[in-house]
């Protein structure tokens, strides 16, 4: 199998798996595992930020950080086709109580403009915006980089209202890679920042949100409330540090591959390319092939090779670790054949 499903979908590494097994552990929810505090505190400085919190996923790290900046009745401003708005399920309004208001965004860029618009006045009617959310990269954008000047000007609207911003930074290492920035230079312009261990950099599982300490002091209670308190999870955190200190400078070679799988399919009759291959997703419109992205997806698969629908013809193909160059050539050649 050729598995460009996510970044996801990756094997923690031998030295993940060796890291695991030795973890020095003790009971996170007393605050007592050496390892835990470590991943945490790496990246916290990583980020820039005062403190983090290691949590179960992205998702889960994305609903506390709302839960933690709102109260019910609140609303939230995010872009039209971000993750928390799109894939998590409701989750801001049947956990938070807070209700989205979605701002359609130019690859996944949102106006600084419309943001500053988008905020509720002093009105008895109206809900009190709580929140802004920031995605970088953009997932359903295409892995689109999201400019620091952007986010800057975010920010800047957002603390001229006393809004915080939260980034949703999944894959904010892919950012800083492609950029060649520190993640400093993204997350100086937000309150809080969610980034996945799980996804690119090949941790079995985590992720950490960050911001000060008196934020990440309510993060960790609402982790709690959520049922995240964990215990001897040095053993998940080791390959988390893992990842943050060796795994995040060959995201390069993903963004290489997926360069490389992008100018293949775009040369594969009836195949478009849409996106502009920031990072390392490639999202391709089939429609000239006369076929929905499901059926070529099924097609696909009879060679061997996974891709996830992104709509009704567009297919969204994510470079990782466990896609070689080798094999990447292998899949646009069995393409081209379909
Ligand atoms: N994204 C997954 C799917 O849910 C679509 C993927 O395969 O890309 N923020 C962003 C920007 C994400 O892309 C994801 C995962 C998350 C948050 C949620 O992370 P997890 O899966 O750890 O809850």
């Amino acid at each position: 199998m050729i598995d460009f499903r996510s970044d996801t979908v990756t094997k923690p590494t031998a030295e993940m798996r060796k890291a695991a097994f030795e973890a020095t552990v003790g009971d996170d929810v007393y605050n007592e595992d050496p390892t835990v505090l470590e991943l945490e505190q790496v990246a916290a400085k990583m980020l820039g930020k005062e403190a983090a919190l290691f949590v179960t996923s992205g998702t889960q790290g994305n609903q506390i950080a709302v839960l933690t900046h709102c109260v019910a009745g609140n609303e939230v401003l995010l872009e039209a086709e971000s993750h928390i708005f799109y894939y998590e399920g409701g989750a801001i309004s049947a956990f938070a109580g807070v209700q989205p208001r979605t701002i359609i965004g130019q690859k996944g860029v949102m106006d600084p403009g419309e943001v500053e618009a988008a905020i509720r006045g002093e009105d008895i009617h109206v809900p009190e915006t709580g929140l802004i959310c920031i995605e970088n990269t953009h997932n359903r954008a295409g892995g689109a980089i999201v400019p620091l000047e952007n986010m800057k000007q975010i920010f800047e609207v957002a603390n001229n209202h006393q809004v915080p911003v939260h980034l949703d930074g999944a894959r904010l290492f892919n950012a800083g890679v492609a950029l060649n920035r520190p993640l400093q230079e993204f997350s100086q312009y937000t309150t809080t920042v969610q980034v996945c261990l799980s996804k690119g950099l090949g941790a079995p599982v985590g992720s950490i949100i960050a911001g000060d300490k008196e934020f990440i002091k309510k993060a960790r209670k609402w982790r709690k409330r959520l049922g995240g308190g964990l215990r001897q999870v040095g053993m998940i955190a080791a390959p988390g540090l893992i990842a943050l200190t060796s795994m995040v400078e060959r995201l390069a070679d993903d963004h290489e591959n997926a360069k490389r799988l992008a100018s293949g399919l775009q040369s594969i009759k009836g195949l478009e390319v849409v996106n502009s291959v920031d990072t390392n997703i490639v999202l391709v419109d089939v429609t000239k092939k006369g076929v929905t992205a499901s059926q070529f997806i099924q097609k696909l698969s009879e060679f061997g090779i996974l891709a996830v629908p992104f709509g009704p013809t567009l297919v969204r193909f994510t470079t990782h670790y466990d896609v070689s160059t080798l094999q990447i050539d292998e899949a646009l050649k069995a393409i081209k054949s379909l």
